[in-house]
């Protein structure tokens, strides 16, 4: 019997040192983090390739404000160089978790839902959401409401993306809840009479409008829809990566730097100044 206690002793010792070392380890593996970018010299981040939030540009660098306040942070932090990754807003948080990419920087708006999901910086990019309509807004398309309560208006959101859920919720039938993969599609689709209207943050529709070269017109702020902001984000247990940036990110905004990166693409810098991620990561959705 004395020989069975004194196993399960060694057994339980055996667990609580393991474990032990297994906490201890986790620090150090989120410190490693911000290391193995270091010795890098570079970071993987994740955009929509939506202006003025993000731009994939044609010699394959990234511009827009999302990642120009990231790159001036994590030169701080001793990482020159981002490494843009085009992905779906949808897909951004499972790519996070995979391990795809090391942060997300692309306007991915602070919802209690994704901030249980990611760790999120303090605030960025603040922006109310618009509508593309043709020129007339035949359908007198004003609020998700209303798209709801047309018999048969159709709109486009990108995949997994605010516009997408502020449209079910506002009760339009998944059916006309179209997802269009890229601004250019969204566009296309509208002239084509394939959606009804498109929808993005107002800075990002504005920019559209501008290319579309006529016969559309903009619908800003939808009233019946939240303003939002978004933070860098990274994988949930990469607390000290983000706290890191967080530092970074303070000290661009206490400098005057911050605004200086955010207001050219017509960003507030106090809008996001202003608010925190406890605030809005507590908000009722
Ligand atoms: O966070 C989001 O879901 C939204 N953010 C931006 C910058 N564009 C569309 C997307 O749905």
């Amino acid at each position: 019997m004395n020989r069975l206690i004194a196993l399960s002793r060694r057994a339980v010792l055996g667990v609580a040192i393991a474990g032990l070392a297994a906490a201890s380890a986790a620090p150090a593996k989120a410190q490693d983090a911000l290391e193995q970018l270091k010795e890098k010299g570079s970071v993987r981040v994740a955009i929509g390739n939506e202006p003025p939030y993000t731009e994939l540009k044609s010699d394959g660098s990234v511009s827009g404000a999302a990642p120009d306040v990231a790159r001036a942070v994590f030169k701080k932090l001793g990482i020159d160089n981002l490494e843009p990754v085009v992905s779906e807003y949808g897909a951004m948080i499972p790519g996070l978790q995979a391990g795809r990419f090391d942060a997300v920087t692309a306007g991915l708006f602070m919802k209690p839902q994704r901030c249980n999901a990611v760790a999120y910086s303090e605030p960025v990019l603040c922006d109310a959401e618009a509508f593309l309509v043709k020129e007339g807004n035949p359908k007198n398309l004003t609020t998700f409401k209303s798209i709801a309560e047309s018999e048969d208006a159709t709109i486009g959101a990108p995949g997994g993306g605010t516009e997408e859920r502020l449209a079910l919720e506002a009760g339009v039938p998944r059916g006309r809840v179209i997802v269009v993969p890229d601004t250019q599609s969204g566009l296309t689709m509208l002239q084509q009479g394939r959606i009804d209207v498109y929808s993005l943050p107002v800075l990002s529709i504005n920019s559209l409008a501008k290319k579309a070269g006529g016969g559309v017109e903009v619908v800003a702020p939808v009233e019946d829809s939240p303003i939002a902001c978004d933070g860098a984000a990274f994988a949930k247990d990469q607390t000290a990566l983000r706290d890191a940036f967080d530092e970074g990110l303070a000290e661009l905004k206490e400098s005057g730097e911050f605004a200086k990166l955010v207001e050219p693409y017509g960003f507030s810098a106090a809008a996001a100044m202003k608010t925190s991620r406890e605030k809005l990561c507590a908000a009722a959705e």
